[in-house]
């Protein structure tokens, strides 16, 4: 068994950690352990199970077959799961998109009253941004909006998505055009690159990688370059201006990160996974008097409402509710014997922890029609009753207080501070109303350039750790970073987001922040939040009227999990970004994709991936690329 300071860089995740190897709770790490050595055809991308004349593996170096039943090879099946990997994570963040572009119309033709628009201002600058008059009645232009977000979920043309169309920069639309334009005259073949419509892209992929169809690596991988930029240029960009519209736009504010804001004289409810929908009235309920005075009355202090995940981060930035911790600290906190409940959603919600709940007085309660958990209570969640449906589900966490073990209870207290909440429009708030400051700090070399760093943690790299370096380094060099989803969790854990951590960076970004008042490290909100990234990556690109491959910019995913983060990886690097991933993803075991996605894409697109294990190497390799577009740019 490792220690636990092997396994986590937190000091939270130790302490708890060493309580569940000390009391017999099996963890992730456990089982992790107990599927090593993981099987090496799988690691490399070797397997094939699309149709039963198979499963099919392919032996790369010793003398087992080079081709499946069918005859395709390592580079055709290497291609064909990553791009079924891209079309299942653009799924799950357009289909999670969906969701509020319904619930707008419902609100907008009075449909549903459980919700209503809380941000008029980003309702019509959406509004005009698609071509759609602002003026006039709310639910007008509201209804107008989640039409046009609609209908690219499911349109049957072949014209771009409007979202994209209307949010992408002009250079890289032009870009993504001519490239369509170039393959047919020098191959005089189809291959698409602009999303048609966010189902279709998906739906097109299961189409195109079942037996039978496209074998040829390079056509499957524009394919998967379609399909996610139909994620984030549509799905997910539909999914945070629309919850934006509906919920309010971030702007900065004081947050706690970590197990200890656990509190063991309240009720705790644990909100984990991600859409804001059910947590945003989560957290509005627990508030009423009545539920409230039940706590009280159950010997409770009151009612105390956390966030795990990406659902903790829409709660988090847009109401100030207290983030448990990120993945891997889904288990943890139920650990910690204190969570009257815990309640889900959708997304990276490991089927292990109703087990977990059981070994504690947890109530671990599902919601979603499509994600059930077999040991969950499931209450369902509809939306037109939402605030009733709510309603229950607090009550039964409140009632569960009593019974609650104190022989069981066992919890750090540690939590760090935070300033989070910078959406583009906090940001350009707090730049005076336009890019212009922080392109002007890029140029005049006060910073080098801007790192994104986004996705997950995972068993396989010790919890914090490359996410957390990686931050310091790239800041240590004077890159700005900015970020998402367990990412930013971590930093904020780490305390990189107290204005103060400035201290930490290089002489340039610590100057930037002073002036601005903001943290080197700016957390951008939930995974589909990403778009957040590529909407000031286009402001910035039209106001120096480039391309964003032009910009000194770079991503990562060092950590990653999820399919998710494969469709993130993608269209960061479709649409011009150089992204660095660890752990290395299941190509390797075709040279022929390899090249494609490290070098070839390159040309192609702008952008593309590299693999590297040490984070000091990472923020360098990271540190090359910045600099060699500022070296084009002729900013030396
Ligand atoms: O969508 S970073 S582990 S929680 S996939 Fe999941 Fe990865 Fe966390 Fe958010 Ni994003
Ligand atoms: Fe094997 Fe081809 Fe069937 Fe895949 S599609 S399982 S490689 S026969």
């Amino acid at each position: 068994m490792k220690k636990p300071q092997e396994l986590s860089f937190d000091q939270a995740a130790v302490f708890q950690i060493s309580h569940a190897q000390r009391t017999g709770l099996e963890l992730i790490w456990d089982r992790l352990e107990a599927q090593e050595p993981q099987c090496g055809f799988g690691t490399l991308g070797l397997c094939c199970r699309h149709c039963v004349m198979g499963p099919c593996r392919i032996d790369p170096l010793g003398d087992g077959p080079k081709k499946g039943v069918c005859g395709a090879t390592a580079d055709t099946l290497v291609a064909r799961h990553l791009c079924r990997m891209i079309a299942a994570g653009a799924a799950a963040h357009s289909d999670h998109g969906r969701r509020p572009a319904i619930l707008l119309k419902e609100v907008a033709l009075g449909e549903n009253s459980a919700y209503t628009i809380k941000d008029e201002e980003k309702l019509r600058a959406v509004a005009a941004r698609l071509g759609i008059s602002p003026e006039g009645e709310v639910s007008q232009v509201a209804l107008a909006v989640a039409e046009v977000a609609l209908s690219d979920f499911g349109k049957q043309d072949t014209r771009p998505l409007r979202f994209l169309e209307a949010y992408a920069p002009k250079k890289r639309l032009e870009h993504w055009q001519k490239l369509e334009e170039k393959l047919l005259a020098q191959t005089g073949a189809l291959f698409g690159v602009l999303p048609r419509s966010i189902d279709r892209e998906v739906v097109d992929i299961m189409h195109r990688t079942t037996m039978g169809m496209d074998h040829d690596p390079a056509s499957l991988l524009l394919q998967g370059v379609r399909c996610a930029l139909s994620d984030g240029w549509g799905g997910s960009l539909i999914a945070t201006e629309i919850q934006d519209i509906l919920f309010g736009t971030p702007y900065p504010r004081k947050v706690r990160a970590n197990l200890g804001v656990l509190k063991e004289e309240a009720v705790n409810i644990v909100v984990h996974g991600h859409e804001p929908v059910l947590s945003e009235m989560i957290v509005q309920v627990a508030q009423e008097e009545e539920l409230v005075k039940m706590a009280r009355e159950m010997g409770a202090e009151g009612i105390n409402v956390v966030g795990l995940c990406c659902t903790g981060n829409e709660i988090l930035l847009r109401q100030g509710v207290p983030v448990a911790g990120n993945e891997l600290h889904s288990e943890l906190v139920l650990t910690t014997g204190l969570c009257e409940a815990m309640v889900v959603d959708v997304q990276c919600i490991y089927p292990a922890l109703p087990r977990l709940a059981q070994c504690f007085h947890t109530k671990f309660i599902s919601t979603s029609d499509q994600a059930k958990f077999p040991g969950a209570v499931h209450i369902q969640f509809f939306e037109e009753k939402a605030a009733e449906v709510a309603r229950a589900i607090v009550r039964l966490a409140v009632e569960n207080f009593k019974n609650r073990d104190p022989q069981k209870v066992h919890y750090p207290r540690i939590a760090e501070e935070a300033l989070v909440g910078f959406s583009v429009e906090a940001l350009l708030k707090a730049l005076g109303g336009s890019v212009k400051p922080l392109v002007d700090a890029i140029a005049q070399g006060v910073i080098k350039g801007v790192a994104g760093i986004v996705g997950c943690n995972n068993p396989k790299v010790r919890q914090d750790y490359f996410l957390v370096s990686l931050c310091r380094e790239l800041l240590k060099r004077d890159i700005l970073v900015v970020g998402t989803g367990c990412w930013a969790i971590a930093a904020a854990k780490a305390g990189l987001m107290k204005p103060e951590a400035a201290a930490e960076a290089g002489p340039g970004v610590k100057r930037l922040c002073e002036t601005l008042g903001i943290p080197p490290a700016l957390h951008m909100g939930s995974c589909v939040d990403c778009s957040r990234m590529l909407v000031l990556l286009g402001a910035v690109a039209d106001h120096l009227s480039c391309d964003i491959s032009d910009l000194p910019v770079a991503g990562s995913a060092p950590e990653w999990t999820t399919e998710k983060a494969v469709s993130i990886g993608t269209y960061f690097v479709a649409s011009g970004v150089p992204v660095h991933l660890w752990p290395a993803p299941p190509v390797l075991g075709s040279p022929a994709v390899t090249k494609l996605l490290t070098q070839e894409l390159d040309s192609l697109l702008g952008g593309f991936f590299f693999v590297e294990e040490e984070p000091a190497k990472a923020a360098r390799k990271m540190e090359e690329v910045i600099l060699a577009r500022r070296k084009k740019l002729g900013l030396g």
